[in-house]
């Protein structure tokens, strides 16, 4: 049996043959379970990112497991051209789960975005009337919604567009958390829907005044403009409720979801929407050679129930309001500028100075086995997976507060 990679050697491989599309943290992991990730040398470090959100159930859930490996060895991929017998089980499960009356199932959340970009432009076309080629979608500054040129070419952030035009058409890019600016976008009759985060997850943990979703959707449906939600980082739990969207009693005329469907095991988005939405969709009009696999339905149930029958949403609000309680007192550092977040999605955002960077924090908290990444220069994002317990929650503050304190 060959002897498993070292650490360096990992990271020697990926600098050889690997594109360099990303700069991590220098550690390697090798194993994962619950909130903890272990590198090849044997270091234990609590996952403070999961997966930007991705691994909500915690690593390797024996349940979602199991649900993998069963489908695995009887069929993984029949392709669309036939019928399956495990994709219908898994649409009635996510209508049912999150309220709507028709699902679409793509890969990864990119795509989910964009089979939402494409069925609201064809609802404009077919439902709205508005002239063909001529819809237009709103989206906000400082959006993440992936690194497809159709999804880029709404961004406001030239680290995902820069140097790669030129960009598609069809964008009002208004201010985030902005209802002014939204009501006088939306008077354009050619405007068909509106894209935004309920929280804005890579802007740094952006979390809108009050009011501003709810009065944003009450807009949206004067103006007979759908209301695009993106909650493929704030959903399944993630900010407290199961979805973000619920804490203005918001419900999204197009839902997006995708990394924790899957409880972090493979790809898997999904778009939610009612039927008079989702049947401008004709067959061939779109799809993709994996998506509604066998695997990934059977996996999507299991994820789902996971988070149900563990009560993750509910675990998710408690250790959220344990982490912003137990660590309040690091706002009275010099450097600290906010602690923020909903749920267990949280950040802490530092003053820019040259003596330390988020960077920084990040590699001592890695030193200290917590695993954490910033997002900009001064943000330190922290989602740990919603399995973790009140124990495991105050060891970490405990750690974050001594490297912060140090
Ligand atoms: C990266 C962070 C970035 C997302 C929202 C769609 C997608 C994402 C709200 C696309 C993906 C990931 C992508 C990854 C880092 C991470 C991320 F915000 F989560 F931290 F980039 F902004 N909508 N977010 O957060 O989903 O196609 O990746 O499955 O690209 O660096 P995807």
């Amino acid at each position: 049996m060959k002897q498993p990679l070292s650490s360096q050697e990992s990271m020697d491989l990926e600098a050889k043959y690997g594109a360099h599309n990303y700069h991590p943290l220098p550690v390697v992991l090798s194993r994962g379970e619950g909130i903890y990730l272990w590198n090849p040398e044997g270091k234990k470090f609590m996952d403070f990112l999961a997966g930007y959100s991705a691994v909500n159930q915690g690593h390797c859930h024996p349940k979602i497991i199991a649900a993998l490996t069963e489908q695995a060895k009887q069929l993984t991929l029949t392709s669309r051209a036939f019928y399956n017998d495990k994709l219908g089980l898994a649409e009635k499960y996510v209508c049912e789960f999150f309220g709507y009356q028709k699902a679409l199932f793509m890969n990864s959340g990119v795509e989910a975005n964009e089979t939402a970009l494409k069925i609201t432009r064809k609802w404009a076309y077919d439902v709205k009337k508005i002239p063909v080629n001529q819809a237009k979608i709103i989206a906000v500054q400082s959006n993440f919604h992936g690194r497809t040129l159709g999804v880029i070419s709404a961004s406001t952030d030239s680290s995902s567009k820069t140097g790669f035009g030129p960009y598609m058409p069809g964008y009002i890019v208004v201010p985030y958390d902005d209802l002014e600016a939204l009501n006088l976008a939306l008077e354009d009759p050619t405007v068909a829907g509106f894209w935004v985060e309920p929280i804005q997850g890579e802007a740094g943990v952006v979390v809108p005044s009050k009011g501003y979703l709810k009065k944003a959707s009450e807009l949206c449906r004067k103006n007979n403009v759908l209301l695009l939600a993106d909650e493929i980082q704030t959903g399944i739990g993630r900010t407290g409720k199961l979805l973000a969207c619920e804490y203005e009693n918001v419900k999204p005329d197009i839902l997006i979801l995708g990394k924790s469907l899957s409880g972090g095991t493979m790809p898997i988005s999904v778009v939610l929407t009612q039927d008079s939405v989702m049947d401008v969709i004709k067959p061939g009009s779109h799809g993709s050679t994996f998506g509604g696999n066998p695997l990934a339905a059977h996996v999507v149930i299991a994820a789902l129930n996971t988070v149900h029958d563990e009560k993750l949403v509910e675990n998710s609000h408690l250790r959220g309001e344990q982490f912003r309680k137990e660590l309040a007192h690091l706002k009275k550092l010099p450097f600290v500028k906010d602690i923020r977040g909903l749920g267990l999605m949280n950040a802490i955002e530092i003053e820019n100075s040259p003596k330390r960077s988020a960077w920084d924090i990040c590699m001592k908290l890695m030193e200290a086995g917590l695993l954490a990444k910033p997002t900009h220069e001064t943000t330190i994002r922290l989602t740990p997976p919603l399995v973790i317990s009140e124990k495991q929650m105050s060891e970490a503050c405990s750690i974050i507060s001594a490297v912060f304190s140090s």
